[in-house]
């Protein structure tokens, strides 16, 4: 049973909203930002002659800068994140809820006065590009200069979003502060923030309230608080999704173009694989996103999708010239580093940068660090923030309001075992299946025990600002009306990390996923043979030239290998994860999780 659509909320006044904050968290001042270089200028100038962050020399790295964050604030704090629906079944079990009274009597107490000695920036922003269809705008209220830096690189941030406002477009409100306040004479840190964090989303009001933290998707709202979890209740209620997905182009050796969006958890190979340079000849890759997509069904019939975002705020640490040459070549300057090391001639580092690490690093604590030191020098969620515009396999056409037409959607994960190299979907309700059921091992974008495996249903966990169970319902139900237009993306799994007894990885990754890339383009084509699995059809025995990637036969079939008493005990815990879902959860995905066990049993 699906819940009720939400009444929409009213478009609120802008000033009413800005003058009731400004009464409540009285800053000492306001400052609006209005997207130019020279106030994005002044302010990276003033937070470096203040000691919040640190100008790279020039020579190395133009115009960037390196931020540490307190060590207690350095990544998205899950147990700190609420979904304030009005029912808490509307939250659905796998987000935390508070009641939204509650919720905004106790965070209006946290707020009195917590700007006080700070200044309040206004952040107009649009996701995606002005005036585009699916374009949404949001106002965000900060009192963190590197958040609002952060912003002007993550979105479009200006005047042409105030127009749009004040003509009458619905925004989201989403308020920020770092829970800090300065008394009089009282000296500052470089990175205020609060032991107290509340990340809170009111998805009928479309509103984020966000207390405590200026990390990531804690603080830098437009990114998970915005674009999924508030746009995930938007795409529910109008018809489209918001999904935590890579997008690229491949161009084939015949010059056919074709467009994926991939979902893969936080820190699971979504900026990589946005950047692949494919190992096969002839097969070109066209970066459009590389964090979140928004996408509808289009007038044409087909999935069309868009990168609501203009940055990339993606893990330093395994980024280097043998992995992802495409980043490193965007960060040359203008970029914004967060705890990673720092070198003795004043440029950055990180673990993977190079092979060895060089003399005299300091690392993300400001301490002096060498390779005895027992811990990495850059923090494992240290992450680059830079413009998509300056990527260089970025699509020219990568802000075109109207998006692309999706040809395949690839759901991903860290799997150590049982997950096969890939897997095609039988249908789109076996893809649902697939993406419903993700499991995948916890990495440092989040707090928690890295390593430990946890179902992470379309790399959305985290993110989804609704029922998890009338989430899959509306994938299913976008399935159905693609199909009435015959725009019905196929659908994949992917796991780059399976390994083999020893702990190391089976698959040698990064360009090399270009080979399954090409397999799953040539299945769209027709081309390519596969092999009927119990898990879906897999490549045929020479669809792949595995040894060309220094693949052994017995690597490839370990790759492969369907274990079906683990698979078993798995659809054993894929039916209690499930169950969990109550009468939320679909007929559909029961029936799946039935045919599987069915598959297993027989084969
Ligand atoms: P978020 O920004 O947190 O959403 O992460 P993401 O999904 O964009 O992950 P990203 O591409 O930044 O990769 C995370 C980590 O996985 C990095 O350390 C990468 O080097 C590593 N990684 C990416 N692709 C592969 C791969 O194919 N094989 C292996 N072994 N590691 C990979
Ligand atoms: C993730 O954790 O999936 C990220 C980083 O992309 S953050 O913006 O902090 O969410
Ligand atoms: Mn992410």
């Amino acid at each position: 049973m699906a819940a009720s659509p939400t009444p929409v909320a009213p478009v609120r006044s802008l000033d009413a909203w800005i003058a009731e904050n400004v009464e409540l968290l009285q800053p000492d001042r306001v400052v609006w930002v209005d997207g130019s270089r020279g106030q994005l200028d002044a302010l990276l100038h003033e937070m470096v002659e203040e000691g919040r962050i640190i100008r790279l020399n020039p020579e190395h790295r133009p115009y960037s800068f390196l931020a540490r964050s307190d060590p207690d604030d350095v990544a998205r704090v899950e147990a700190r994140t609420f979904i304030c629906s009005e029912n808490e079944a509307d939250a659905g079990p796998t987000n935390n809820w508070r009641d939204p009274d509650a919720m905004r009597a106790e965070l209006r107490d946290l707020f009195a006065g917590a700007m006080r000695g700070r200044t309040m920036y206004v952040v107009p922003f649009s996701m995606g590009p002005v005036g585009g269809a699916l374009s949404r705008y949001g106002v965000q209220l900060t009192d963190s200069a590197y958040v609002v830096a952060s912003m002007s690189i993550m979105t479009r941030v200006g005047e042409t979003v105030l127009e749009r406002i004040r003509a009458g477009a619905r925004w989201v409100a989403a308020l920020h502060s770092v829970g800090a306040p300065l008394e009089p004479g009282q000296d500052d840190v470089p990175w205020p923030s609060s032991p107290t964090k509340y990340i809170c989303h009111f998805p009928e009001a479309r509103e984020i309230i966000s207390f405590g933290s200026a990390y990531g998707g804690n603080a830098i709202l437009a990114k998970k608080a915005f674009a999924l979890r508030i746009a995930s209740v938007m795409a529910r209620d109008e018809g489209w999704l918001a999904e935590h997905m890579l997008l690229l182009r491949v161009t084939d050796p015949k010059g056919r173009r074709f467009h994926i969006a991939a979902a893969f958890p936080s820190a699971c190979g979504k900026t990589n694989f946005a950047m692949l340079r494919s190992s096969l000849p002839g097969w070109e890759v066209e970066t459009l996103g590389d964090d979140i997509a928004w996408l509808a069904p289009g007038s044409d019939g087909r999935l069309r999708a868009i990168n609501p975002e203009a940055g990339f705020f993606g893990v330093a640490p395994g980024t280097g010239y043998g992995t992802n040459p495409t980043a490193i070549d965007t960060l040359w300057g203008n970029t914004i580093f967060t705890n990673v090391a720092l070198r003795p001639d004043g440029d950055v580092w990180w673990e993977g940068l190079t092979p060895t690490p060089p003399e005299g690093l300091v690392d993300w604590r400001g301490e002096p660090w060498s390779p005895d030191a027992g811990a990495p020098a850059a923090h494992p969620n240290s992450r680059f923030c830079v413009s998509a515009a300056q990527c260089p396999s970025i699509a020219p056409d990568w802000d075109d309001p109207n998006g692309v037409p999706i040809d395949a959607i690839i759901f991903g994960g860290r799997r150590a075992s049982n997950v096969p190299l890939v897997v095609e979907a039988r249908d789109w309700e076996h893809g649902v299946f697939l993406g419903a059921t993700i499991a995948s091992e916890r990495t440092a974008a989040a707090e928690g025990q890295v390593g430990e495996l946890r179902r992470d249903p379309f790399a959305m966990l985290p993110f989804c600002g609704y029922n998890m169970g009338d989430y899959m319902q509306h994938w299913l139900e976008v399935g159905q009306r693609l199909r009435r237009t015959g725009g019905v993306p196929a659908v994949y799994q992917v796991n780059w990390f399976r390994k083999d007894a020893d702990g190391s990885w089976l698959w040698p990754g990064f360009s090399e996923n270009g080979r399954v890339l090409a397999w799953i383009i040539e299945r769209i084509a027709g081309e390519a043979a596969a092999s009927d699995t119990p898990l879906g059809k897999v490549p045929a025995v020479g669809a792949i030239e595995y040894r060309e990637a220094g693949v052994t036969d017995e690597q490839w079939q370990e790759l492969f290998r369907i274990d079906e008493r683990a698979l078993l005990a798995e659809a054993d815990d894929t039916a209690a994860f499930l169950d969990g879902f109550g009468d939320r959860l679909p007929e559909a995905v029961r029936r799946q999780l039935g045919g599987l066990r069915e598959r297993l049993e027989q084969s």
